[in-house]
């Protein structure tokens, strides 16, 4: 297992916080009401906060109790699984210095019939940043890929951090098709890997995309290239992508953006690997 470093541990906790909410899957419960528990850790670094004695550097944890509790008094939902992610996802949106958070929602009073202490749901959710390899080789390419990365910033849970320059390359496994237009997005997500997926496919879709030639012309290709440093292995979804050491077209412009980046699994940079193919050719 991959070994933590202190300064990847740092975290503000806040426990025990009570709330008064109307969460619940029986009518009594969104009338009523009852007591839910959070107990919230907070990721963020805070060495600079805490050698510079500034609170600027930091997150402010009043703030977030209050605004938890404010969220919490001001929405109503059925599971304490939807309070804890739809909660997480608007603590991370509303505090930009925090990169993830562990979140427990436990209801003391939850009405079983039964004795029990309290049940509770904890999750971890936080940012993630991806690679996006974006391509066009029909109509107004850069058009479609401006449109497209503005539908991308536009989704709550995706900011485009950076894009690359935009190069014109020739085609790569079909050849008899019109140039491309490649480029790369750097992107930070609160989304998993395949629900970004699924996002991507509908910023194609807009795009007027039509999938029927495998490797053929497209209004707009969206490809994730790396995730983390996730190794997916799934039938629908492979990350790193596949091909990519084999593609100048997505390493140059990754090499603009982030050239010593490590492949996961062949360790190589990215710098390296752009290196490696102009060597073969
Ligand atoms: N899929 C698996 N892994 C991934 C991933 N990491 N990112 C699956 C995105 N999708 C991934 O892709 C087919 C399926 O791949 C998806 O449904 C997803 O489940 P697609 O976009 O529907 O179809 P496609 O793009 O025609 O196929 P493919 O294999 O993705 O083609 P590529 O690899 O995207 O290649 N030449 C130049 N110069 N520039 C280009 O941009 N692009 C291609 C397309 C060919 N030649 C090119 C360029
Ligand atoms: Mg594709």
């Amino acid at each position: 297992m991959k070994k933590m470093r202190e300064w990847e541990l740092d975290r503000i906790n806040i426990r025990n916080l009570e709330v008064f909410g109307r969460h619940g899957v029986f009518p009594e419960e969104n009338r009523l009401g009852q007591k839910f528990i959070i107990n919230a850790m907070l990721y963020v670094p805070v060495r600079e906060a805490g050698l510079k004695d500034d609170l600027t550097k930091s997150v402010h944890y009043g703030e977030v109790s209050h605004f938890m509790t404010n969220y919490m008094t001001e929405h109503t939902f059925g599971l304490i699984e939807a309070v804890a992610e739809q909660l997480a996802k608007a603590v991370l949106l509303r505090f930009p210095l925090l990169q993830q958070i562990t979140l427990e929602i436990s209801k003391p009073w939850a009405p079983i019939g039964l004795p029990l202490e309290a049940v509770s749901v904890e999750i971890t959710r936080g940012w993630h940043l991806a690679y996006i390899a974006v391509g066009s080789n029909l109509g107004d390419k850069e058009a479609y890929i401006r449109q497209g990365i503005e539908t991308l910033n536009g989704k709550e849970d995706c900011v485009v951090e950076r894009v690359s320059e935009l190069i014109v390359t020739k085609p790569y496994g079909v050849e008899e098709q019109p140039d491309f237009l490649n480029g790369m997005i750097e992107l930070r997500t609160l989304l998993f890997p395949q629900e970004l997926l699924d996002v991507l496919h509908q910023v194609e879709q807009e795009a007027d995309r039509e999938r029927n030639i495998r490797w053929g012309p497209r209004t707009l290709d969206l490809d994730i290239i790396f995730y983390d440093d996730c190794v997916v292995d799934e039938e629908r979804l492979q990350i790193p992508h596949l091909d990519m050491e084999n593609r100048e077209f997505v390493l140059k412009p990754l090499a603009e953006l982030a050239p010593y980046l490590r492949h996961p699994l062949n360790g190589k940079t990215v710098r390296r690997m752009l290196e490696e193919l102009s060597v073969r050719g």
